[in-house]
């Protein structure tokens, strides 16, 4: 951990229930980016880390996973300050389940092996999987814990070391586990956290010389900078988990309170800004009138507040820029003629505060139907057959995540095989699973975090071939 970077400059990070400062952080820029990517390249091409017998770095991801069993309540309090994420949930899920990510991943630790091949001519080879070098980790502001843990444990497991851009809007959380990492025994150079903006810090990462790979999630527009970084620097892979504009589709034979409870839990969790969000639900027409009624009365149980409230559902937005930027999707719903149910207004004098907010009357081509809003923004519209359905959930640029909810495994079946998205929840929302590979299709992004597929992201391939009876090859 640098809290000193070079040139000494420092940005604020606010707390979004009031808008006000907590904390002043080093800016980290390229002079800093340049300092830790040297750091990470040393502990790579030098060091004790991607060397260790895959048990020894288990271990030490074990005692990194114990560390932060111990320190749980203060990291849910350090994500709900930072970023308005509700205490409860992250005492209870997100701060334990980010330590057994890492446990998942150090169980994959002295597993890494490559496969001895069947040649077609007169040679023995087999492969060896080696870690790819130095990653760049770019962490979004909704899940600062998660998708720190996301990237950094399979690269740890692989035996990589790196470099971790935190979002500037949350750069906390993560500060706190550069700090255990070192308590729990990682080396020096292995993981290098540098906070910074994202066109300074974030942008240098992504076009560095001596970086060989970057996992980024965030925007969209930002996942095709960072391509064009890596395409214009020295052709470092990259993955990139973006954005979103996932459909639930509810058909007639759903049960109609089941199907509101999933529906709103889809858009309202973490207060809509989750990539995978539900914010387009499709209702079919026979049930669409009731499915509307009770939806409207369930959206009351979505209760708005501190997130350190045990009865708060929905904390605040994460910063005054997002907030903004959801109002101002709200007013363009009302001017495109859709017609707002419910919500639709700032919940609170202080703070970054939004009523679950609800259109139904939503057109294909309308904005809110379209983009990707990021709040407790719900979007409501009709279909006839099951082949409009599946022609609607299909009809944006984003593939990220979707659901359906039907008692027919003959419509389950075939809906989930129609869809264009990296997941398909059938009967829940937000099914999520260390083990269960996470990632989008078409312009959300490509390569999968969670699961053994994420741990393959940072691992390459090196075929070794030697001739057998005296081969002339
Ligand atoms: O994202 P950015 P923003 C979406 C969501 C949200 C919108 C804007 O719709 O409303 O994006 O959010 C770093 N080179 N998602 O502007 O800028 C940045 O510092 C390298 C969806 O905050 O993409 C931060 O660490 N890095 C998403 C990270 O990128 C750069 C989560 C994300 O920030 C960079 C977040 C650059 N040029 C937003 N510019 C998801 N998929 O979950 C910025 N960054």
């Amino acid at each position: 951990m640098n809290l000193n970077f070079v040139a000494g400059k420092t940005f604020e990070t606010i707390d979004p229930r009031t808008g006000e400062t907590i904390a002043r952080v080093s800016e980290g820029d390229k002079e800093d980016i340049d300092l830790a990517v040297g750091a990470a390249r040393r502990a790579f091409d030098h060091g004790p880390w991607p060397r260790l017998p895959g048990a020894a770095r288990a271990k030490i991801m074990h005692k990194f996973a114990d560390l932060i069993d111990q320190h749980i309540e203060e990291l849910a309090t350090l994500d709900t300050l930072n970023a308005g994420k509700l205490f409860s949930w992250g005492k209870a899920v997100d701060i334990p389940s980010v330590a057994n990510t890492l446990r998942y991943f150090a169980g994959a630790a002295d597993k890494i092996h490559g496969q001895v091949l069947k040649m077609s001519r007169e040679l023995h080879a087999y492969t060896l999987l080696e870690p790819i070098g130095v990653v760049g980790l770019i962490i979004p502001w909704n899940f600062p814990s998660t998708m720190f843990f996301v990237k950094v444990s399979p690269a740890l497991a692989a035996g990589c070391t790196m470099v971790v851009k935190p979002a500037e809007q949350t750069p906390l959380s993560a500060l706190f586990y550069a700090h255990l990492a070192k308590e729990a025994g990682i080396p020096d150079g292995v993981i290098n956290v540098v906070s910074g903006y994202g066109p300074t810090a974030g942008a240098a990462l992504t076009s560095h010389m001596n970086v060989d790979k970057v996992s980024f999630t965030g925007s969209t527009e930002v996942g095709r900078k960072v391509m064009q970084a890596a395409a214009a620097s020295n052709l470092k892979t990259v993955s990139l988990e973006l954005g979103g504009k996932s459909p639930l589709l509810i058909f007639d034979d759903a049960d109609i309170d089941q199907a509101a409870d999933l529906a709103l839990l889809g858009v309202m969790h973490n207060k809509g800004e989750v990539c995978v969000a539900g914010s387009r639900v499709l209702v079919q027409e026979a049930i669409y009138d009731e499915f509307v009624k009770t939806l409207v009365e369930k959206a009351k149980e979505w209760v708005v507040g501190d997130p350190f409230h045990p009865n708060s559902r929905v904390g605040p937005q994460v910063n005054k820029t997002q907030f903004e930027r959801v109002l101002s999707y709200i007013e363009h719903g009302k001017r495109e003629g859709a017609t707002l149910l419910t919500g639709g207004k700032p919940a609170a004098e202080t703070g970054f505060y939004i009523q679950p907010t609800v259109f139904t009357d939503v057109k294909e081509d309308m904005m809110i139907s379209r983009d990707e809003i990021f709040g407790p923004v719900m979007a409501l519209m009709k279909f006839k057959t099951i082949e409009e359905g599946i022609k609607y959930a299909n009809n944006t640029k984003y593939g990220l995540a979707s659901g359906i909810v039907t008692k027919s495994l003959d419509i389950a079946n075939t809906v989930s095989r129609s869809i264009k998205a990296g997941v398909v929840w059938i009967n829940c929302y937000h099914g999520f699973d260390i083990d269960c590979p996470f990632g989008g299709y078409k312009m959300s992004g490509f390569g999968k975090d969670f699961g053994m597929e994420a741990l393959h992201k940072y691992l390459q391939t090196k075929a070794v071939v030697t001739p057998i009876y005296n081969s002339p090859w």
